[in-house]
């Protein structure tokens, strides 16, 4: 008895998935509604997008699939996070492109931007996860179209782009306030889970716009230029050139007035200082 149950449950989600399938819910990364905005950037148009070829993964140019974010205006040097909600079809692995246009995001911070970065996680505000993070248990292949990368990411407003599976960096441009950043377009890849039985779920695009530093080499953009900013330099080193951070090493760290006690440089400090020296040497070298 217990058998033949068991086989007539088979039975029934078998011809389930057929059912679904014949209803077109069997393919994946379809958008089940539009993208929403957080953070401190105001939608002047309405976000939207629509999914016209599903399962279309490396199809090349022309891509029908859409998701537009024209015309935000960017008020604050905060991360925006853009929630995108997806049909999924659980354990049949399809990837659905799309192409997003992310034009004329207008400069309403008090700082001129340098660049974006791009980054592509769940949840939103502090519940952010990067991607590499495993934040989307099941989720595989969710990328910036990669390994593919057609069409190739361009923007006339940043020269360098650094194009990596769950990040984008746009550098290399001078963005003024009140000016606009136009055709930061990308492709994106969206992925069915293929382990955990969910008929959708979200993920978060987070764009940031990078101000110009007031101190060239202040990669952490926390006023100074120490250490930290040359790890996280090494880190990424398309954020800038390691010149400014060696030619304004030690500006910053106190600020003027301050009533701090200026410590005597202990011998651990100068110890990291020679290893970072050594590095940078060795950098230079190579
Ligand atoms: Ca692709
Ligand atoms: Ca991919
Ligand atoms: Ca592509
Ligand atoms: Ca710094």
């Amino acid at each position: 008895m217990v058998w033949r149950n068991s086989n007539a449950i088979v039975s029934i989600m078998i011809g389930l998935m057929g059912l679904a399938n014949f209803c077109g819910y069997a393919r994946g990364g379809v958008l089940s509604g539009l993208p929403a905005i957080f953070g401190p950037g105001v939608a002047q148009g309405v976000p939207s997008g629509e999914t016209v070829n599903v399962n279309n993964d490396n199809v090349g140019t022309g891509n029908p699939n859409r998701i537009s974010l024209v015309g935000i205006d960017i008020v604050g040097l905060d991360p925006i996070d853009i929630s995108v909600s997806v049909a999924n079809s659980p354990g049949v692995s399809g990837t659905t492109e799309y192409f997003i246009e992310l034009g004329s995001a207008t400069n309403r911070t008090e700082a001129a931007w340098k660049g974006f970065v791009i980054e592509l996680g769940s949840g939103i505000g502090s519940e952010f996860l990067r991607l590499s993070d495993l934040a989307i248990p099941g989720v595989s292949g969710l990328d910036f179209d990669t390994p593919d990368r057609d069409p190739a990411v361009s923007s006339p407003s940043f020269l360098s782009i650094t194009h990596d599976a769950d990040i984008l960096i746009f550098s290399e441009g001078i963005v003024e306030i009140g000016e606009f950043a136009s055709g930061q377009n990308f492709s994106i890849d969206i992925p069915d889970i293929t382990t955990a039985f969910k008929s959708t779920y979200d993920f978060t695009i987070r764009l940031q716009a990078v101000p110009v530093p007031e101190v060239e080499g202040d990669f952490d953009q926390d006023g100074d230029v120490d250490g930290a900013d040359f790890l996280t330099w090494q880190r990424e080193p398309n954020l800038g050139s390691l010149t400014d951070w060696r030619t304004n090493f030690g500006s910053g760290v106190l600020q003027a007035g301050s009533s701090v006690a200026v410590p005597e440089p202990t011998r651990m400090t100068l110890l990291v200082v020679a290893v970072l020296l050594c590095v940078v040497a060795r950098d230079d070298r190579s």
